[in-house]
């Protein structure tokens, strides 16, 4: 691989709880179809985007806390982009305080941490919370998102772009 296609390799992991959408959230940005049944991902999966002329790789591991545990290190280490996803109910939001912790501890100030507040078509029907409210309780920058929806998909990218040129700045004061 040419150094020039290295620059524009980003790495996008994802982190949070098992079911809050994780897996469907890789699919809206890689592919068009979404299907709503729910199938655990076991161990990792890898993705490969092409976006403007970036290429993402979208590392989706398993929701299971032990696997975090026992790969965090080569899983978090040298991502652009950590995504925490929570599914937007109380319970899980305050339980996504302790992922944000241990991911920070992992990669400090090296990367950006940044929760999404999914399943956001649920709010008015059962009680989850919007994206500012879960924003205020995790005290990191937080997207509201219907990752089912595959119109949100510009929405993903919007986010992810904004990041992109963050991304290369940082890499260019680090070499
Ligand atoms: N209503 C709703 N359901 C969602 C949304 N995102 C994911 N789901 C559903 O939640 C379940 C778990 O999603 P999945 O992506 O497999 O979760 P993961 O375990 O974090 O990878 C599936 O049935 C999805 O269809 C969303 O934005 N809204
Ligand atoms: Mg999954």
């Amino acid at each position: 691989m040419l150094s020039s296609e290295i620059d524009k390799l980003v790495k996008i992991t994802l982190i949070g709880y098992p079911a809050t959408g994780k897996t469907t959230l890789a699919k809206l940005l890689s592919e068009n179809e979404i299907n709503q049944l729910y199938f655990p991902t076991h161990g990792l999966d890898l993705k490969t985007v092409k976006f403007d002329d970036y290429i993402l790789r979208v590392w989706d591991l398993g929701g299971q806390s032990t696997y975090l545990k026992t790969y965090s290190k080569d899983y978090l280490l040298g991502s652009d982009i950590i995504f925490v996803v929570t599914d937007s109910t109380p319970r899980n939001v305050l339980s996504s305080r302790d992922l944000i912790n241990y991911a920070c501890h992992f990669v400090g100030k090296a990367c950006p941490i940044i929760a999404i507040a999914n399943k956001q078509d649920l709010v008015k029907s059962d009680g989850r919370m919007d994206h500012k409210r879960v924003e205020d309780i995790l005290h990191i920058k937080t997207y509201g998102l219907s990752a089912i929806n595959p119109s949100e998909r510009m929405k993903l990218l919007s986010i992810i772009k904004k990041e992109l040129n963050k991304i290369v700045i940082r890499r260019r004061l680090k070499n």
